[in-house]
């Protein structure tokens, strides 16, 4: 059975939310998201393909939407309906394989 996280409260997701680079909540939902921008497609398909490598490892998995050099992204734990740790994890992981 798998663990079920905890949603972060207001004051956790503040906080978190200070620690990333550029993500922001969700309209309507209590997730994440960040707008990342490549220099081309190769780019942000490698970047994608790194952070997929961390997602399967972390057994956490990213929502995005890639057009040419940018990446929209959204975090949020489904098994626990909202934001949690493994989504600030994996944006932190995010953030450092964008080299921010
Ligand atoms: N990824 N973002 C996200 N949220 C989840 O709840 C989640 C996931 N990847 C895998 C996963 N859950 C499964 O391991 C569980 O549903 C069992």
């Amino acid at each position: 059975m798998a663990r079920t996280m905890k949603r972060l409260t207001d004051d956790e997701r503040r906080a978190a939310l200070a620690s990333l680079h550029g993500w922001i909540e969700t309209e309507g939902r209590d997730a994440i998201t960040r707008r990342f921008a490549f220099r081309d497609f190769s780019e942000a398909w490698g970047f994608m393909s790194r952070v997929a490598l961390v997602a399967e490892r972390m057994d956490h998995h990213p929502e995005w939407f890639n057009v040419y050099r940018t990446v929209e992204v959204t975090l949020s734990t489904h098994d626990a309906g909202g934001l949690t740790e493994k989504d600030v994890a994996l944006a932190k992981a995010m953030d450092a394989i964008a080299g921010i």
